[in-house]
């Protein structure tokens, strides 16, 4: 038996499953990731300049025209098998949460709906000094441009050092701590919060099983590691479950 089938395997009888996924995931929809050597987004700029309230405060403009350069490029981009994959999972189980730290849109794309997006939205703007969203961005060519109350406007994501919107937080750990079993796929497993997630669903009883081409802290935790690509992957383990259910069913 290969990994994708002991994984549909361990998978099949969970009536709850939470699935988390990273920049790998998106990886193969021609998005970069953060960290992956030598296209990452890290290796050509400091994360501390462009991610951290202090780099904005430094370079508005600078992390404004980068925000803008990615959100153009992400607009081109189109869910791959693998999403959709994703997607009907949370068909196949009773209980199913999506938690992504992408910003990306790919999921809602794939049509996924039970989801949160921990790291926020590319495509949503808030007032940098009083958080509220903004539904308009002014027509201007200030980069960045103004809210009405005269605090640049940001893009709506979680940089270094802010904390998660406290109900997504909340609505996570309770999943997590209910879920039978745990999917991690295309995270180097190194940005908290979402890096302990897997540990907190292990400790609670659940299966974790990862998918990933590379080995990352969250492995050693894996009852399964499928080293392998998401957009390959995440479709044979959708097959592989359905034939599991299949075989269940006619048990019964
Ligand atoms: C494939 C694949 C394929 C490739 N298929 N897989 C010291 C000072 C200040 C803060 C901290 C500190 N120490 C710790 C912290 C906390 C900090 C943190 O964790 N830092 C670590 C780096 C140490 N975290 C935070 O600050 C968070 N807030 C928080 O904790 O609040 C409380 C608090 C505050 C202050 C102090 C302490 C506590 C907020 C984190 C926000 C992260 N934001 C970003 C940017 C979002 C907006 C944007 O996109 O610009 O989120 S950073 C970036 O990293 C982005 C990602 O969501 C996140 C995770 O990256 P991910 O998804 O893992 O991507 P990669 O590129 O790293 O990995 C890709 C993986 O895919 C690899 O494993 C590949 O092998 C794999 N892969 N191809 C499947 N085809």
């Amino acid at each position: 038996m290969n990994r994708i089938e002991e994984a549909a395997e361990l998978l099949a009888p969970a009536s709850r499953l939470v699935v988390t996924t990273g920049a790998g995931m998106s990886k193969e929809s021609g998005i970069p990731t953060f960290r992956d050597a030598p296209s990452a987004l890290w290796e050509n700029f400091d994360p501390m300049d462009l991610a951290t309230r202090e780099g904005f405060l430094r370079d508005p403009a600078l992390v404004w025209r980068w925000y803008g350069d990615r959100r153009r490029m992400i607009s081109q981009a189109r869910p791959h098998a693998g999403h959709v994959a994703i997607a009907e999972m949370e068909t196949m189980f009773p209980s199913f949460l999506l938690i992504t730290q992408n910003i990306d849109n790919l999921h809602r794309d794939a049509a996924s709906r039970e989801l949160i997006e921990m790291h926020g939205n590319i495509f949503r703007f808030k007032c940098f000094d009083r958080d509220h969203i903004i539904e308009r961005l002014p027509e201007t060519d200030d980069e960045p441009p103004r809210c009405e109350c005269g605090s640049h406007i940001r893009p709506d994501v979680v940089w270094f050092g802010e904390a998660l919107d406290a109900r997504d937080v909340d609505r996570a750990y309770a999943a997590l701590e209910q879920c039978e079993a745990i999917l991690v796929v295309g995270t180097s497993g190194i940005v908290a919060p979402v890096s302990g997630f897997p540990a907190v669903a292990k400790s609670a009883g659940a299966v974790v099983i990862e998918i990933n081409p590379e080995e990352t802290p969250i492995t050693p935790l894996a009852d399964i590691f499928i080293r392998a690509a998401a957009g390959a992957a995440l479709p044979l383990l959708v097959t592989a479950l359905g034939s599991n259910t299949l075989r269940e069913n006619d048990n019964h």
